[in-house]
């Protein structure tokens, strides 16, 4: 159902990138909108974007008085569930939805959703591209960048979002004709009580659906992969073993077996061959989105073009420079430790690896096996470098520095011919850069420069 929009009075917390999308969308659909943010800053791309519109900017406040008149409330992401604005809201008996919940209420295209804690922009950029190359009109985003909200009115045939755990603390009729779950491990956990919390709320991406849509999981995640009993849609899954009906690596392909006995081609094979993604959760992207681009009604042949043509995201495993024999690899999107074992697992050859930032509250215990056989120094930096060295320092040899420059610097004087420098941190990065993309940027020019 539609949300009657207009006349109606609207509390939107947070004024980046969702904020200012939000109120955007509300305030041209005929609500009164306030926009409210922590922060003082002077927000000029986003008073830019909401020119002419009717927005009552609040700036620098967090008081309950926002909320007199207010019936709707939509959070940013960043805002905590526990805020005590959304808590006096709730308290008060107001409305309080999600971004991607308002959004998915206005779509008429078809959703495609994808969450997890690791994959989840490069799953939702390849099915995304394998829609277009259907010859589709597809709106590719959510998490990955452009808020789902401005999907809603341009003429698009389905809508393919990445949907983080943030972004699903508020949502109840969200519907994605094919949800993706990808895998399940420690990240955010200073927002979330417990793993199980954390995945709780991103098992709500399935809440919604039905028997006429399809969930996708990994075999090769517990967690996920035990969800399967509770589902309302049908599961089909990937993994590496060889099933019946789902998805599984064969010889250098990707075997796709579809429980649907109205297609001629039940099982459909995709070549790994021209493909540049590298590493092991690389084919557990692929294996999703390809299932999910032919449960979408993708033509085999778009998926295959997709599989060869597309180049990966940057900060992902992506190689800056080889210089004297020594690899250097910008994983900066590394931001939690699965990530990190992920990343580790897929290199041959002894590997430095760049790790720290702000910690994230989970446990490194994962690392430890990886660290031990595969790192030959251990370089470790930002708020987080006494906390890593404490959990791995016993592992591998480890140097504790003060910034990213002084790690470049000491890896550079390290590594031998057949090394691998990795900057993988395992953390966010809001310690020193504005963000994972920035860090990643640094890295680069500072590798260039060596
Ligand atoms: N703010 C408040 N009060 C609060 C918290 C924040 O006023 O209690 C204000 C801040 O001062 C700031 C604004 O809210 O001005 C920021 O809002 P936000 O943090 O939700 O950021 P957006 O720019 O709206 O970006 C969000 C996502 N950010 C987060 O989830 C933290 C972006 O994901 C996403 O690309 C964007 O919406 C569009 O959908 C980023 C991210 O880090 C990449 N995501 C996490 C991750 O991938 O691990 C989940």
């Amino acid at each position: 159902m539609k949300p009657p929009l207009h006349g109606r009075t609207a509390l939107v917390i947070g004024a980046k990138r969702t904020g200012a999308a939000v109120a955007r969308y509300l305030a041209s659909r005929g609500a009164r909108v306030r926009l409210s943010d922590r922060a003082v800053g002077a927000f000029d791309d986003e008073r830019r974007s909401l020119a002419g519109l009717a927005v009552e900017w609040c700036l620098g406040r967090e008081d309950a008085q926002l909320l007199e008149g207010v019936e709707l409330v939509i959070p940013s992401p960043g805002v905590a569930r526990g805020h005590a604005l959304l808590r006096a809201a709730a308290a008060r008996g107001v409305t309080i939805l999600a971004e991607v919940e308002l959004a998915s209420r206005g779509l008429s295209a078809p959703l495609y959703a994808v969450t997890g804690t690791n994959g989840k922009s490069t799953t939702t950029e390849l099915l995304g591209r394998m829609m277009r190359q259907s010859g589709k009109r597809v709106f590719i985003g959510g998490n990955l960048g452009t808020p789902l909200v401005d999907a809603v009115g341009p003429a698009i045939d389905c809508a393919v979002a990445e949907v983080s755990s943030f972004q699903l603390e508020w949502v109840d009729q969200l519907r994605p004709a094919v949800g993706i779950f990808l895998n399940l491990s420690d990240d955010h956990l200073d927002r979330y009580t417990s793993l199980d919390d954390y995945g709780e709320t991103k098992a709500a991406l399935f809440h919604a659906q039905t028997p006429q849509d399809w969930a996708v999981l990994s075999r090769e995640d517990r967690w996920v992969w035990e969800l399967r009993q509770r589902l309302r849609a049908r599961v089909i899954s990937f993994g590496f073993d060889p099933v019946e009906y789902g998805t599984f690596p064969r010889d250098g392909t990707i075997v796709v077996r579809l429980p649907d006995d109205r297609r001629p081609d039940r099982e459909v094979t995709f070549s790994m061959a021209r493909s540049r993604l590298r590493g092991i959760h690389n084919l557990e992207n692929v294996m999703a989105a390809s299932t999910a681009a032919l449960l979408a009604g993708a033509p085999p042949e778009a998926v295959q073009a997709t599989i060869d043509e597309f180049p990966g995201l940057p900060h992902r495993l992506q190689l800056v420079r080889e210089k004297e024999g020594v690899r250097y690899v910008d994983d900066s999107k590394g931001t939690n430790v699965g990530a990190v074992v992920k990343s580790l697992a897929s290199m041959t050859g002894p590997v430095i690896l760049l790790a720290g930032g702000v910690d994230k509250g989970g446990s490194y215990e994962p690392l430890r096996r990886l660290v031990h056989e595969r790192v030959k120094r251990l370089i470790v930096f930002g708020q987080a470098r006494e906390t890593i060295r404490g959990a791995l320092g016993a592992e591998t040899e480890t140097v504790v520095v003060s910034s990213l420059e002084e790690a470049v610097a000491r890896a550079g004087e390290i590594a031998r011919t057949g090394d691998t420098v990795l900057l993988s941190p395992a953390c966010a990065s809001f310690d020193m850069f504005r963000d994972y993309a920035a860090r990643g940027e640094r890295f680069r020019a500072l590798v260039e420069a060596l």
